[in-house]
Formats: C-alpha cells, sequence, structure tokens
C-alpha cells in the first residue's frame, strides 16, 4: 500500500496513474462542454438591398434567387452595442421616396450552433425571414428593437437571411434605418494538444488495463 503524504488517500500501485487518467477525461468533458461565440451575420455594405418591391416572389426563401440588379447596401452608422452597420438603400437616411427596402444576405455554416439569437432594429417597422421562415414581424409603427430565437431554422451550408424594412412618418422627414445580427454560440472543438494528452491518459489506462490492475476483484 501506498499512503499519498498530501491527500492522505491510501492507494494501491498504479493508483494515481488511474487518477491522471481520470483528470484527462475529466478535463477533456470539461472543455467539450464549454462553447464560443460568433457572429454569423450582420448588415452591412456585402447586404444586397433594393427600393424596388420585388413583389410575391421568392425574394426571402430562394438561395439561388436573383439579386444581382440589387444594389450594395448603403452604411447608415454604426449599431451601438453591435458590429452590424444600420444599412438602407441609396436613397439615404431621409429619402421621402425610397420609404421601404428589401434586404438579403447568405451566410453558410460548417457546423450547427448550440443556440442562435437574431437581434434586430428597425426605424421603423419590418418582417425578418431564416430560410423562407417568418422569425421577426414588427409592426409596432414607431423605431424599435427585438430578438428572436432562431436556432432550430439554420441549416448546415448556405442560409438565407432576408428582410424588408419600412418607415412611417413623413412628418419627420423619414427617417430611416434597419440593423440585424446574428450572434451563436458553438460547441468548442478539443484542441489538438487536448486529444494528445488524452490519448495518453488512455494508454496508461490501457497499459494497467493489461497488467489487471484496474480489475476491481482483486483487492
Ligand atoms: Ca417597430
Ligand atoms: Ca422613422
Amino acid at each position: 500500500m501506498i499512503r499519498d503524504v498530501i491527500t492522505g488517500f491510501t492507494a494501491r500501485p498504479g493508483g494515481k496513474l488511474m487518477r491522471f487518467g481520470a483528470f484527462l477525461l475529466v478535463g477533456l468533458f470539461g472543455v467539450a462542454t464549454a462553447s464560443s461565440a460568433a457572429v454569423l451575420t450582420a448588415t452591412d455594405s456585402t447586404w444586397k438591398v433594393t427600393a424596388t418591391n420585388p413583389g410575391a416572389g421568392d425574394w426571402n426563401s430562394n438561395l439561388a434567387f436573383d439579386d444581382s440588379g440589387w444594389q450594395s447596401a448603403t452604411e447608415l452608422a454604426n449599431w451601438a452595442g453591435y458590429s452590424a452597420k444600420v444599412i438602407w438603400s441609396s436613397g439615404g437616411q431621409y429619402s421621402q421616396t425610397e420609404t421601404q427596402i428589401w434586404a438579403r444576405s447568405i451566410f453558410n455554416l460548417l457546423s450547427l450552433p448550440l443556440s442562435a439569437i437574431l437581434n434586430n432594429g428597425f426605424d421603423d417597422d419590418g418582417d425578418i425571414y431564416i430560410n423562407g421562415v417568418q422569425v421577426v414581424s414588427d409592426h409596432n409603427g414607431y423605431a424599435s428593437n427585438s430578438s428572436a430565437d432562431i436556432t432550430s431554422h439554420l441549416v448546415l451550408g448556405d442560409n438565407l437571411i432576408a428582410f424588408t424594412a419600412t418607415d412611417n412618418y413623413l412628418t419627420w422627414g423619414y427617417n430611416h434605418g434597419a440593423a440585424v445580427q446574428v450572434d451563436a454560440n458553438f460547441a468548442e472543438v478539443p484542441e489538438p494538444m487536448s486529444l494528445a494528452l488524452l490519448g495518453l491518459g488512455l494508454g496508461g489506462l490501457l497499459a494497467l488495463r493489461r497488467r489487471g490492475r484496474l480489475n476491481p476483484s482483486q483487492g
């Protein structure tokens, strides 16, 4: 018997290696349940917009919809607290003719997130679609922000986010703006070093097993 002078734990020979292996396993599970944050998409000048009604077509559901005639979005301002920009069409923030826009962007997912929250701000109202499913309907009539859990609407590969936004107040000179951002959390992938250490730990456990020291029937 070996008595550990620090813990007082009395163990058979090999006990330290077993505990080392268990420590590595616990460590790996700790890493596997951690998560990392990422911005999946955020409005900026890479988004395509139009101030011409695309009609009741599939602009908001079809990845392959031809938006080559649409503009690149005009960035009006930063959106405080987000990486997204407040965007509109080329008509500018106070246009009295471009008082509604339609916007699209595609983002790619190599893995599905644990969670994905869509944050949005409309001056004044808007509807947002993820892969053709409406996830936001803001028609309260004034500038407002809201958010929606869109985790279940995402797919591997290309995803389409599309929205339309409207302004309601000619009396205030039709000041417009729309901002959208999707924040996600992904399960953290163990780093190669963690895997290498796990391999060493498992190797030690296997070596002990071969020597019969993991068999609880041996006292
Ligand atoms: Ca609103
Ligand atoms: Ca407004």
